[in-house]
């Protein structure tokens, strides 16, 4: 038995509330080692003559990564807390592991060998708004969504996609145009819309904020913005937007002032200043994003800085309704400040859904207390390189997600951001060498995936670019140039997450197979009465894939893609076209 494979600790995606009366425990083993776990549990109160009543119950293996093997149960201890310790089982060895390390046999004389899951304080789950696992983001970077308003064009605009984006050109995208399209969005199924940045700015993204409070004059001003919340709200449509706190733009008055005033400015200590006077080369000598000179750091630490940006996060959630935050650079700013933040947004609207765009594995983030989602990058490395790169193969695949799902507790799945590409990635299309039936299969994937999905504008028409500004054409409107097959596929796949809810969130994903040799993958989803089975061929043949689960509970199945109704025979099998995917769904 490998000992040093064997971990578990306490309050992270180990053991964690996954609502006020339950607690999901997770334990990590050696891969392919263990032939049972089990979970020994008791409250740490109840005894009887100097022994510790204690049960104990079968773990489940949820899952697998390239190294250890995960094991999982639910319980919902009754006066809400816990001590326990695992039993782990080898062909003749069993051993008993605890906060106190490993023993032949579970102590039953004293607690403290345990670990210990405290209380479940409701304050202390971690709880996303209700309405976000059932989203369907949409990502629109305004200056490049549709130009409804000649008259608000910057200087210098451009005809609407005469030329390639560069870092610095404008089309006049703004929110006219946004709302001469809803129809389009509605027609396409998306529920929710992320906006990169919309306040008032210097550059084409938005990204170097002059005024927080101010509407950037070329998308329209607050009363357009209003009218597109209403129109959007009206469709059930969900508007998030980005607040860019880590930094301001260089036109942001109070940098302004402190490049006029230097050390005497009242605002010198609104950024991290290393010395007087400011110089920006060869590097700024002032804390900025990256080593940009045009995007100063703010320091949230400041009491003035921090209110100013505090009122900002509930300006625009009381006056406009917004129902979410997606916060810039999320990983760089104090987790003070995010508690914060957090605390007052959300007395403004309970439900106010707080996504942080951080790149890297996130668990400090989503405790409870800062916010609700990241945006999920290691699901897009993962689903690029398997679907659309071809630098991983199914069983490798199949490990990454794995891994990724066991990184966050089930909660922080269900509302995770699962994106295939942003305004800061290449598009879809490029990154698959414009393979269509590869892409398709990559957005059955996502549509079929725990969380919710975001859609970057233009990739369900084909849209192409490469790196940031590539990625950020002008989208295109004329139908003939719009690829209506691709369309109408994540039209299809988006209505199918909305009428089947265990294609969304409602269902325990686990994954079944995954064969290198046919490259092909097959994970289900369960609930009390369906399991859906999804099946993935990557390959460039056709195959005949044996489905090696126990089907006999149901009695029927629909083939979600065609709407046959069928009666799931012994020995499975199913057909899949090369880069083909089904999904079947049983029922009881
Ligand atoms: C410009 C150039 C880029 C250049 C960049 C950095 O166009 O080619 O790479 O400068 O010098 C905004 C604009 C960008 C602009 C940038 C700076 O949209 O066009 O880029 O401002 O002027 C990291 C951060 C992450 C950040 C990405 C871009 O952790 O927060 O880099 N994303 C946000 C927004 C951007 C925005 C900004 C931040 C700044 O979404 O659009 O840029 O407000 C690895 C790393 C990650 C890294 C990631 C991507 O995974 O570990 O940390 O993300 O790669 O590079
Ligand atoms: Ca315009």
């Amino acid at each position: 038995m490998l000992k040093e494979a064997i971990f578990h600790r306490p309050k992270n995606e180990f053991v964690y509330a996954y609502d006020e009366k339950t607690l999901h425990i997770r334990i990590r083993s050696k891969k392919g080692e263990m032939e049972k776990v089990s979970l020994i549990y008791g409250d740490p109160y109840e005894w009887n003559n100097g022994k510790w009543i204690t049960k104990k119950i079968p773990m489940v293996k949820s899952g697998q990564d390239t190294l250890f093997d995960y094991w999982f149960a639910s319980v919902q201890p009754e006066f809400r807390r816990m001590r326990y310790g695992f039993e782990l089982f080898e062909g003749e060895e069993t051993i008993v592991y605890t906060e106190k390390g490993f023993f032949r046999e579970a102590p039953l004389d004293d607690t403290a060998y345990y670990f210990c899951f405290p209380f479940i304080n409701p304050v202390d789950v971690f709880k996303a708004p209700d309405w976000v696992k059932n989203t369907i983001w949409y990502q629109i970077f305004p200056e490049r969504f549709a130009n409804g308003d000649p008259n608000n064009d910057p200087k210098d605009t451009l005809p609407w996609g005469s030329t390639d984006p560069t870092p610095t050109n404008f089309f006049g995208g703004d929110f006219e145009g946004i709302m001469q399209h809803l129809d389009y969005l509605e027609e396409l199924g998306i529920n929710g819309i992320y906006f990169t940045p919309i306040f008032k700015a210097y550059s084409n993204h938005k990204y170097d904020t002059i005024d927080y409070f101010e509407i950037d004059p070329q998308f329209g001003d607050k009363k357009t913005f209003k009218k597109l919340v209403e129109e959007c709200h009206k469709r059930g449509i969900k508007i998030m937007l980005d607040a860019v706190f880590n930094h301001s733009g260089y036109y942001f008055p109070p940098f302004q002032d402190v490049l006029k005033n230097g050390e005497k400015s009242k605002y010198k200590d609104w950024f991290h200043i290393r010395e007087f006077p400011l110089k920006m080369e060869p590097i700024p000598n002032y804390d900025t994003f990256a080593f940009t000179s045009q995007m100063p750091k703010l320091n949230t630490e400041n009491p003035e800085v921090k209110k100013y940006l505090l009122d900002v996060g509930k300006y625009w959630v009381k006056e406009f309704d917004i129902d979410g935050w997606r916060l810039d650079v999320a990983n760089e700013v104090d987790h003070a400040f995010w508690r914060e933040f957090r605390k007052e947004v959300k007395a403004i609207k309970e439900d106010v859904y707080i996504l942080g765009e951080i790149w890297h594995d996130s668990m400090p983030w989503l405790q409870g207390d800062e916010f609700d989602a990241v945006m999920n990058y290691p699901f897009t490395y993962g689903t690029l390189n398997f679907f659309a790169k071809d630098e991983m193969k199914a069983k490798e695949f199949s490990e990454t997600i794995q891994h990724v799902i066991h990184s966050y507790p089930q909660n922080v799945n269900e509302v995770s951001f699962n994106l295939l590409g942003s305004h800061d990635t290449p598009r879809i299309q490029n990154v698959a060498k414009f393979h269509q039936p590869k892409i398709k299969q990559m957005l059955a994937f996502q549509m079929s995936f725990i969380g919710t999905p975001c859609i970057y504008y233009g990739d369900e028409i084909g849209m192409t670019g490469k790196q940031d500004p590539g990625c950020r054409k002008c989208m295109i409107w004329d139908r003939d140039k719009q690829n209506v097959e691709l369309f109408q596929h994540v039209k299809k796949l988006i209505h199918l997450r909305k009428t089947y809810p265990i294609m969304a969130n409602d269902g325990t994903l686990k994954f079944v197979e995954a064969n290198d040799e046919t490259n092909h993958l097959i994970y289900m989803k369960e609930n009390k009465s369906e399991l859906l089975l999804c099946v993935m061929n990557h390959s460039d043949k056709p195959l005949e894939i044996q489905i090696p689960i126990d089907l006999s509970p149901y009695s029927a199945y629909i083939d979600l893609w065609t709407e046959e109704r069928k009666v799931p025979g012994h020995n499975m099998k199913v057909q899949t076209d090369a880069y083909g995917f089904r999904f079947l769904l049983f029922q009881k």
